[in-house]
């Protein structure tokens, strides 16, 4: 059985890493456009550096919970073709055991230079003082994460999993950030059958066949040991 499983900051939720859309409109106190967009970035850098830099050291803290565990399980259960795509730029889908995990918005523990385009991995801070390792610049390096106005990562091999899976599962994401938000129409269009796994009602939970309401670190290990009897059922 083939699945795409998109998660988004839902599923970190439970481990301790805030959702994005509070009911302030602000994130962490912020607006949006000021530390999430290559404006915002240009405008103000260290702002942009101390924000990414508060989140890099509270990632460091925390640890996965049993959601990021099943879909670790899901993806060596003999019988299932995985493709783990997420929003989330936290590293809980690998230290849960994930071994391929499609970061289409980017790693908080990476850094990018903005001069000559190294990507390195990066724990520590960054400031306007951060040197290039490669290219020995100054003041050019960045969080790797994709902001607004963007290209998120690997959408050609999003867009060929989901057109060739059985069942597309969305699992705590908000499906008001695209191209994100469309993957389910996308799924829909190749008549491949969707499910949502989220907390509350989404914006997109009205294009889903299926929508199940609970917290992550209940309802995904439940879907995935129902995944797992279903497959061997038919082997
Ligand atoms: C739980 C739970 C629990 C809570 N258990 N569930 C107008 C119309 C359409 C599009 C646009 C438009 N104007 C601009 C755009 C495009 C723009 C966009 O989408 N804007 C919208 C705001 C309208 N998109 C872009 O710019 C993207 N690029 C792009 O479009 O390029 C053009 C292009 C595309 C394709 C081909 C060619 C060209 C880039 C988007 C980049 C998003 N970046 C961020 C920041 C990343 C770095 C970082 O983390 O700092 O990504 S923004 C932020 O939102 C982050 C997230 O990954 C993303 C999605 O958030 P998510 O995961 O859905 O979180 P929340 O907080 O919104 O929702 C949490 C959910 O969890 C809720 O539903 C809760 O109920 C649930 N939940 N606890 C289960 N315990």
């Amino acid at each position: 059985m083939k699945i795409v499983v998109l998660t988004g900051a839902g599923i970190s939720a439970e481990s301790g890493v805030p959702t994005f859309r509070g009911s302030d409109g602000l994130w962490e106190g912020h607006r949006v456009e000021d530390v999430a967009s290559p404006e915002g970035f240009a405008r103000d850098p260290q702002l942009v550096h101390t924000f990414y830099n508060g989140r890099r050291r509270k990632l460091l803290e925390v640890e996965p919970n049993p959601a990021h565990r099943a879909l670790a399980k899901l993806a060596r259960v003999r019988g299932v073709d995985l493709t783990l795509v997420t929003q989330n730029i936290d590293d809980l889908h690998e230290r849960a055991g994930s071994e391929e995990v499609l970061h289409m918005h980017g790693e908080l523990l990476k850094a990018r230079c903005n001069e000559c385009g190294v990507v390195i991995p990066c724990r520590e801070d960054l400031s306007r003082a951060s040197i290039c390792p490669a290219c020995k610049g100054i003041d050019c390096m960045r969080p790797h994460v994709v902001w607004f106005g963007e290209v998120p990562f690997g959408l050609d091999e999003i867009a060929a999993a989901i057109s060739s899976s059985d069942r597309f599962v969305a699992i705590g994401t908000s499906g008001r950030v695209y191209p994100a938000a469309s993957f389910v129409s996308w799924a829909r269009q190749a008549g491949v059958s969707t499910l949502e796994l989220n907390l509350e009602e989404s914006a997109a939970s009205g294009v889903f066949h299926e929508s199940r309401r609970g917290r992550a670190g209940e309802i995904v290990p439940l879907w995935v040991e129902e995944v797992i009897s279903s497959v061997n059922q038919r082997s």
